[in-house]
């Protein structure tokens, strides 16, 4: 849908753009970047059972650690139970076969140059994720509508980009790092909460470019596109792509390649000449450098023919089977096409209300078997109130879904979205009644939902630059 390009570009708005939700009406504070979307979109009713501790590179990971009832916490158990599954790591797996093709294609054209990295931690400092890489302190990547926040000062990486600076002062110079990292977002085909990124980083030093005769940055930017136009041709052979020119906060001039797929231009990775000011502050002052960020999935899904983002996620075994180590573009052969079943539902909309945190809830509720959700129907009345109407699509990858199941399922999400709803009208109520800061956070936890009433416990947390501190409890009806 034409939503969800908006959605893939994360780090190419300008960060004005926090003033606007992505449907296109204003409800952003201006300067504030955790204002009022930031209130989490109740992740924690309906969970699911999961595992409660998980190992990362040796490091172990609990649960509650990372999915936690505090107001700077929105992580979902559906996310947690994708930490540490590394599926780029498999070598029988299409994203992990791909990760090992472009390995080969920098091997062989850099002598074994770039230094490889695989098994860094997805869970990292606001300040490597962001400020490192200079993402301006208004950005809309930064807001808890778009990125997962473990605490107000840690998120699950939004972007391989968040290690370039600790790599770059570690004293390497040619890199890749390869991860799963984590966004808010849409969902539909091509849109996943977690995906796969690469990021690629070559500095060079002033002899390199002074014998050419251009300036840095130029060298720099030509020899960029001529790997990544290498890359795409030792990936595919003839394919159509094009250069867009975009912004990144941390590169200038900065570039998208877009590769022509199914009768669609699809953005697969996003790159430029990296930004003086993180070569100065990390060591490299006389130096140019260049940088890449590239989608694992997008490019494995032209590659192998997978026609849909979920299915890098499946362990059945009819999934699994067909791909082997080495073996790219293997073309994937669907084992069944069973029918979706379209279910819409329609609401008014205030304030606070975000596309992701309806995709948080949809999510949370039917996991994968969730393929879509779109916006069918926007309408304001002539009092200014605006209706949307949202199509959910429902089709499992493998087997038929039944008519009950999904009423279930769509009853659930009705009654979840509309507790949520209420939340928030609670919380801005409660807001105006307390005279609390737009940035004070408020937790409410839902103890009962019938047609009309809600009952809550209100926990108030006050930030302040130690972190969140005292509360106070009290029952609200
Ligand atoms: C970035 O993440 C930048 N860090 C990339 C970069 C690195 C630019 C270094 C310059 C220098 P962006 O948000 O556009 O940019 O994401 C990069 C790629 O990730 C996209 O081109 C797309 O291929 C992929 N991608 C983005 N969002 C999703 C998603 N929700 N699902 C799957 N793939 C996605
Ligand atoms: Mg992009």
């Amino acid at each position: 849908m034409a939503l969800s390009l908006v959605h893939s570009t994360l780090f190419s708005k300008t960060s004005q753009l926090l003033l606007h939700t992505k449907i296109g009406f204003s409800h952003f504070s201006s300067s504030i970047p955790f204002s009022t979307s930031a209130l989490p979109s109740n992740p924690k009713t309906w969970r699911r059972p999961v595992i409660s501790v998980l190992e990362l590179g040796g490091v172990k990971i609990a649960r509650d650690d990372v999915v936690r009832d505090d107001p700077t916490n929105n992580v979902p158990d559906t996310i947690f139970s994708k930490l540490g599954l590394q599926l780029h790591r498999r070598d029988q797996h299409p994203l992990g076969i791909l990760k090992n093709t472009i390995y080969d294609y920098f091997d062989t054209n850099y002598s074994n140059k770039f230094d490889k990295f695989d098994e860094l931690c997805p869970i990292v400092s606001v300040k490597q994720n962001f400020d490192d890489v200079l993402v301006p302190a208004d950005h809309v990547s930064r807001s808890y509508n778009d990125t997962y926040y473990v605490d107000s000062q840690t998120v699950l990486r939004c972007h391989t980009s968040a290690h370039q600076a600790e790599l770059l002062r570690k004293g390497h110079t040619h890199f890749l790092v390869t991860g799963d990292v984590y966004r808010r977002d849409s969902i539909d085909s091509t849109h996943y909460p977690v995906f796969h990124q690469m990021e690629g980083f070559r500095v060079f030093s002033p002899d390199e470019w002074e014998a050419s005769g251009m300036d840095g940055t130029s060298f720099a930017a030509e020899d960029l596109k001529k790997c990544l136009e290498g890359l795409a041709t030792h990936l595919f052979g003839a394919v159509e792509m094009r250069w867009v020119d975009t912004y990144f906060p941390f590169t200038n001039p900065s570039f998208e390649l877009e590769i022509y797929f199914k009768e669609k231009w699809l953005e697969v990775l996003g790159c430029g000449v990296t930004e003086q000011e993180i070569l100065k502050r990390n060591g490299k002052l006389n130096n140019v450098a260049w940088a890449f960020g590239l989608g694992l999935e997008r490019l494995a899904m032209v590659l192998f023919d997978i026609p849909d983002i979920r299915l890098f996620w499946s362990d059945d075994e009819r999934f699994t089977s067909q791909f082997s180590k080495g073996q790219l573009g293997t073309k994937f052969k669907p084992f069944s096409r069973y029918p979706p079943c379209y279910k819409d539902m329609s609401f008014w909309i205030s304030e606070s209300f975000t596309e992701n945190n309806l995709c948080e809830v949809v999510r949370g509720i039917a996991g994968d078997l969730v393929e879509e959700v779109s916006l069918i129907d926007n309408f304001t009345n002539k009092k200014g109130m605006t209706s949307h109407c949202y199509r959910i699509s429902y089709r499992s990858m493998e087997r038929s879904l039944t008519d009950e199941e999904i009423n279930d399922l769509q009853m659930s999400v009705r009654e979840q979205h509309a507790a949520n709803s209420s939340l928030r009208r609670l919380y801005y109520s409660m807001r105006s009644k307390l005279l609390l800061q737009e940035s004070t956070p408020l937790t409410l936890d839902a103890y009962g939902y019938s047609a009309a009433i809600i009952t809550c416990r209100c926990k108030i947390t006050k930030l302040s630059d130690d972190g969140p501190s005292s509360s106070d409890s009290c029952i609200f009806v």
